[in-house]
């Protein structure tokens, strides 16, 4: 889809035909295609990609225009972008189904995909990155996505649905950077979202969650270190 097509790829073979994932293991755009994998119960090779020290010429060649992991490799073909990449994991295999079974169901979904898309991760980067005190508007603005997506929450098991599915795929990953953005600055997302601690011990159970999502602590001593590095702390 954005290959070069003119690159000769060594790395891009499937791994004894498994499909092939560059990963970066903090990255929640890169747990979502896990868990999605897992979920369909497909298998993968995840080759962990550093994003510091130099991207890969695989990583560049795959995804020219982000250059961006996640990037899932199969039959030799990269797909880019965590929630086409998902969409794309579900038409492969079709159970458990992701998206609602209804259209309209459906485009609620992608709704909030995409609005988890355009502002959760951003949010979090506004406070976790701040130098000296966090300002209340980047306070203020984060707890009021996170209230949207409690409303869409509700009382139900799950955001969409009363199932597991795709809006949950999206939006799990992410919970691993709140205690990060809690610890730096000092808030309670569950004061302000109360149905969300429930929600995520519930996804967190499942299998396809559980062996993907890394402890929060995990990725808070990621965050202080991403902080020294950028000269921040
Ligand atoms: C975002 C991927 C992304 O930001 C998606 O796949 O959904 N919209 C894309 N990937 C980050 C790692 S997670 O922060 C990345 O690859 N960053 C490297 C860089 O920015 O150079």
């Amino acid at each position: 889809m954005t290959s070069r097509t003119n690159t000769k790829y060594t790395e891009i073979q499937d791994v004894q035909g498994r499909p092939l994932l560059l990963d970066f293991w903090v990255s929640p755009f890169c747990m979502r295609v896990k868990i999605a994998l897992n979920e369909k119960g497909l298998q993968y090779e995840a080759r962990p990609k550093d994003l510091f020290g130099g991207k890969s010429e695989l990583l560049l060649n795959s995804n020219p225009i982000y250059k961006k992991v996640p990037v899932f490799l199969h039959d030799g073909k990269p797909l880019c972008e965590s929630t086409i990449i998902v969409s794309c994991i579900d038409e492969t295999r079709s159970s458990p189904p992701l998206p609602p079974p209804c259209s309209y169901g459906r485009a609620q979904a992608l709704f909030w995909a995409y609005y988890i898309d355009k502002k959760v991760f951003d949010a979090c980067g506004n406070i976790w990155r701040c130098k000296g005190e966090v300002p209340l508007e980047a306070k203020n603005e984060f707890i009021e996505i996170l209230k949207q997506l409690e409303e869409a929450l509700g009382d139900k098991d799950y955001i969409n649905d009363d199932t597991f599915r795709f809006v949950d795929i999206i939006a799990i990953s992410l919970t691993s950077w709140f205690f990060s953005v809690e610890k730096i600055d000092e808030l309670t997302v569950a004061d302000h979202c109360p149905n969300f601690p429930s929600w995520m011990k519930r996804c967190l159970q499942r299998e396809c969650v559980a062996k993907v999502v890394p402890e929060p602590e995990k990725v808070y001593e990621l965050v202080l270190m991403f902080r020294k590095i950028q000269g921040i702390d």
